[in-house]
């Protein structure tokens, strides 16, 4: 038996008797019940709501339900499914993320609100969250794919991981209240799903959820030749980081698909893959989507002028986002650290950017030849062209995973980066 159907959907009648899943009729009837929600909705009557699925992620259920006449007046519920929506039924998930995500988002909310949305109720029974529909807000990666500037993008993305971070780990917190937090944010399944579709199945020959374009082929078999010991070697130590470090909260799956922007606001959404990991793990997600961005423009902005300047505004965003988070991470400590945290920083900050570094490449690897690739490459239609694309990622990827151990000190985090775009 496979690790995963250990917990399977049969444990969902025992855990949440009263679990089912909702569909766009009833999930009408489900808010018109909800007196959380009639200041917001109004009167809700018979008949004046109306409801769409607009899942697009991998995992779960969610909905817009709004007002017919008032078109403004909407949530979103989002809802777990008892097993994994990418794949189906024959992957069993448990439920318990949506506790997961909902305290996660509770924790934001108590730290650094104006950087996630308002949450109007959370259902245990039902694994949903009634949440603010971020109307005049799309997803991240759409805007990125579409060439749209966000001046103060990075710095929102920078602070928001300084603060969810810092607040959470040891240097912070009491140690009886960190470690009784990291008990209540044990996600086991969805740290399998990680580990296994991150740190081992990229790199294993005849792995059956990996897929890729098959103009990659001798790149994916020199990636995973044995031989490949300096990437082999580097996926070990991060992989075994993700699993040991409870350093802090992190949200554990900060793509462009988990933020959701408009002209100048951002706002971090899905945390559900949350627990008690390395920190580094989250600001190299983040940093590893703009890169992946960056190698997929060529092939969306073909023009070359429009195309240079945009990737300089992916590759400054990348940067300003590690800058920010440095420079708030600096001063979080040095205002708020405990005591007995005072001297050891500098040795510190240079831990944070080596991971950082290699989960950023961990993280790219494993968008072209796992099971999860992202829309940035894979709307590029022309399989040649997106090879060219694909290939570069890769280059990136591996030699931040082989390399990042090698950087002596965070002074030297931005001239290791930079290296990479030349790739
Ligand atoms: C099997 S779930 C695939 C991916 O979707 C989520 O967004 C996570 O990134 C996960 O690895
Ligand atoms: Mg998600």
């Amino acid at each position: 038996m496979d690790t995963l159907s250990r917990f399977s959907n049969d444990q969902t009648e025992k855990t949440h008797p009263n679990f089912k899943a909702l569909n766009s009729s009833s999930v009408i009837d489900y808010v018109k019940h909800l007196p959380e929600l009639a200041v917001l909705m109004g009167d809700l009557k018979d008949g004046e709501l109306a409801a769409e699925e607009i899942g697009d992620g991998n995992l779960n259920l969610v909905f817009r339900v709004y007002q017919i006449t008032q078109p403004r007046s909407s949530v979103i519920i989002k809802q777990a499914l008892p097993y994994l929506r990418l794949v189906g039924e024959g992957w069993p998930l448990t439920l318990d993320r949506a506790r997961i995500e909902a305290t996660a988002v509770a924790y934001y909310q108590s730290i650094i609100p104006q950087r996630v949305p308002h949450i109007y109720k959370y259902d245990e029974q039902l694994c949903l969250t009634v949440m603010e529909d971020l109307q005049d807000y799309i997803v991240l990666r759409k805007g990125l794919i579409e060439g749209r500037i966000y001046p103060d993008l990075a710095q929102q993305l920078g602070s928001f991981m300084a603060h969810t971070l810092f607040f959470s780990s040891d240097f912070y917190l009491d140690p009886i209240e960190k470690k009784n937090r990291v008990m209540q944010f044990m996600n086991p399944e969805l740290c399998k799903i990680t580990e296994d579709l991150i740190f081992d199945e990229p790199y294993r020959p005849g792995a059956k959820n990996n897929r890729w374009n098959v103009l990659i082929n001798e790149e994916v078999n020199r990636l995973q030749s044995p031989e490949n010991t300096a990437v082999l070697e580097g996926v070990f130590c991060l992989r075994f980081s993700f699993m040991t470090h409870t350093e802090a909260l992190i949200h554990g799956d900060l793509h462009t698909g988990s933020v959701m922007v408009n002209g100048n606001d951002a706002k971090v959404i899905d945390p559900e893959f949350a627990f008690y990991g390395p920190i580094g793990f989250d600001v190299g997600a983040i940093i590893a989507n703009f890169l992946l961005n960056y190698c997929s423009q060529p092939f969306h902005l073909r023009d070359a002028g429009p195309c240079a300047g945009y990737q300089l505004f992916l590759k400054n965003s990348a940067l300003n986002i590690w800058r920010t988070f440095l420079a708030e991470w600096t001063s979080l400590w040095e205002d708020h650290a405990r005591p007995e945290w005072r001297i050891g920083q500098e040795r510190f900050k240079t831990h944070l950017a080596r991971e950082t570094l290699g989960f950023c490449g961990a993280k790219m690897i494993r968008r072209v030849v796992g099971l999860a690739h992202v829309a940035d490459l894979e709307s590029i239609a022309n399989l040649e062209e997106r090879a060219v694309a694909e290939s570069k990622a890769l280059r990136m990827g591996q030699w931040l995973v082989a390399n990042h151990r090698t950087l002596e000190t965070y002074q030297g985090f931005e001239a290791m980066l930079e290296q990479v775009f030349v790739f």
